[in-house]
């Protein structure tokens, strides 16, 4: 277990780095936003057809009194070559969004969604779930990849809406169900 916690220390150390080098270039470039189907795009998995899968993983999203905007929870173990199907239940007053992608998809998104506050996104791996309601997406971990799932809306990434999803050959003995 210690050592599961040194690697993932590690991990989010590694990410870290990345994600202020590439927001710092401000790329101007549309993001593909099917990232995931590009040929040398990072392999963060593919959209299910929603009728199999493996585990469900209920989440929350708040606004606190304190200003902060969080995701609950904000780091999960999935198994590689799980098909998940996430349950997002927003109960804040604000609209907000669960996009998945790899820590650098996501880097890039957020500059571009800086520059065009208004979009929205309804994508395979992006889901709007507006205040009060729910919203389900169903994804499929097929490679080891830790991967980032955010809020996009400008600011909200910012006032806490981020999280990570560390996908292994394996469950952590704490993380199952
Ligand atoms: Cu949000």
């Amino acid at each position: 277990m210690k050592r599961f916690i040194r690697t993932c220390a590690f991990i989010v150390s590694l990410a870290f780095p990345a994600i202020s080098v590439d927001a710092a270039n401000g790329k101007g470039q549309v993001p593909h936003t099917r990232a995931f189907e590009m040929p040398g795009h990072e392999p963060i998995g593919k959209p299910s057809d929603g009728s199999l899968f493996d585990r469900t993983v209920e989440m929350t999203i708040k606004e606190t009194a304190s200003g902060y905007m969080i995701f609950e929870p904000d780091a999960i173990h999935i198994e590689s070559g799980t098909v998940v199907r996430f349950v997002i239940s927003n109960l804040g007053a604000l609209d907000h969004e669960f996009f998945l992608g790899s820590f650098s998809e996501v880097a890039e998104h957020k500059q571009w969604m800086r520059d065009h506050p208004d979009m929205r996104h309804d994508d395979p791996n992006a889901v709007t779930v507006q205040s009060g309601q729910s919203a389900e997406l169903i994804w499929e971990f097929t490679d080891i990849l830790n991967l980032e799932f955010v809020c996009l809306l400008p600011g909200h990434r910012e006032a806490g809406m981020w999280g990570v999803i560390m996908v292994h050959d394996h469950l952590a003995p704490k993380s199952e169900g």
